[in-house]
């Protein structure tokens, strides 16, 4: 029998990827409730040939329900997700809210599927786009060497900031092309022009010089992976892409690594796949991942500067693999 699904955030990017998430992997729902704030209540979107209504998200919207994705910001899931795991409903957390807190689990299902069990809060939080990207490129390699630190740089599309960053990079593009200039007005998204340019800086600067982006790198890979002493350090940087993220990662082992046995793990892994052939010029592009669920690796070397290190590519759809897919193939784990 089929569950009864809500979606928080289904009008915003990640929420109608999810939509196409279930439908693509036939996910069992008896019945689907889209919410939303008062602003998009009452808009029809689309699911399996039929129109649903969205509703306007209150406390009292989950009675009833069995599962939860929340993707509508970290505000409302602090507010809501509470309330809905409070009325015995299982919430699958996209936002950075509950991810730290003790009694989550913050889980990759293809590296820590087990850890959903242990959910006091009936909260289950999915990782930062970025982590879970990278991850998906390392985990093999860790079950092979021993993970020990990681040293990455991430070049991250524009939706990774909702739709609007998709419209803010579309908008300057069309300037640009008809011959025109940026001006501050097109900057709503971004401190600074974002076509035909990159930007240092995702998500606000802390007091040690890291963003929150690059310590959520930071946090979230040693809790996924279940390794305290993981040492991670990592430039976040915006360019100039619609969907998929792409990072460059240095990794070190604890064991002596082979590059060709390496690239091997991946085939028949789930969820990454290598395209990797210098010779050839064969690497991966973030067109070659945009709506597609699996991650792509390529430039595996052996690391020329650290010992037991490998440096690699890796690239992944934010909005799929990286929010909206991992939710749902979450859901999927939820009994
Ligand atoms: C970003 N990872 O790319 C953050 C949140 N999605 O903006």
């Amino acid at each position: 029998t089929g569950k009864r699904l809500a979606i928080v955030g289904a009008t915003g990017a990640v929420g109608q990827e999810m939509l196409d998430c279930l439908e693509e992997r036939n996910f069992p729902i008896s019945e689907l409730i889209l919410l939303a704030s008062a602003r998009s209540a009452g808009k029809e979107i689309p699911f399996r040939g039929s129109l649903i209504k969205v509703k306007e998200l209150t406390h009292d919207s989950f009675a009833d329900v069995d599962i939860a994705l929340f993707s509508a910001g970290g505000g409302i899931s602090k507010e809501f997700a509470p309330s809905a795991a409070a009325a015995g409903c299982v919430v699958i957390d996209n936002s950075s809210c509950f991810r730290m807190d003790e009694g989550v689990p913050l889980v990759v299902p293809e590296i820590n599927p087990e850890a959903i069990k242990d959910r006091p809060k009936n909260i289950i939080a999915n990782p930062n786009c970025t982590s879970i990207i990278t991850l998906m490129a390392l985990y093999p390699l860790h079950q092979l060497y021993g993970l020990t630190s990681v040293i990455a740089s991430s070049y991250q599309a524009v939706s990774g900031s909702g739709a609007q960053g998709i419209v803010e990079l579309d908008e300057q593009i069309k300037v640009l092309g008809s011959g025109g200039e940026v001006t501050d007005e097109m900057k709503n998204v971004y401190p600074h022009q974002i076509a035909s340019n990159v930007i240092p800086q995702v998500d606000a600067f802390t007091e040690s010089g890291y963003t929150k982006e690059e310590l959520k790198m930071f946090n979230e890979s040693r809790k996924i992976l279940s390794l305290p002493d993981l040492k991670v350090t990592c430039t976040c940087v915006r360019v100039p892409v619609h969907r998929s993220h792409s990072v460059s990662v240095t990794a070190q082992f604890e064991k002596p690594v082979d590059v060709a046995e390496a690239r091997a793990v991946y085939a028949n892994y789930p969820g990454i796949n290598s395209k990797d052939d210098p010779e050839n010029g064969i690497y991966p592009v973030p067109l070659d991942t945009t709506k597609k669920d699996d991650c792509l690796v390529g430039r595996m070397r052996k690391d020329m500067v650290l010992e037991n290190a490998l440096t690699l590519w890796v690239v992944g759809d934010q909005v799929r693999k990286g929010a909206a897919l991992n939710a749902v193939q979450i859901a999927e784990l939820v009994e």
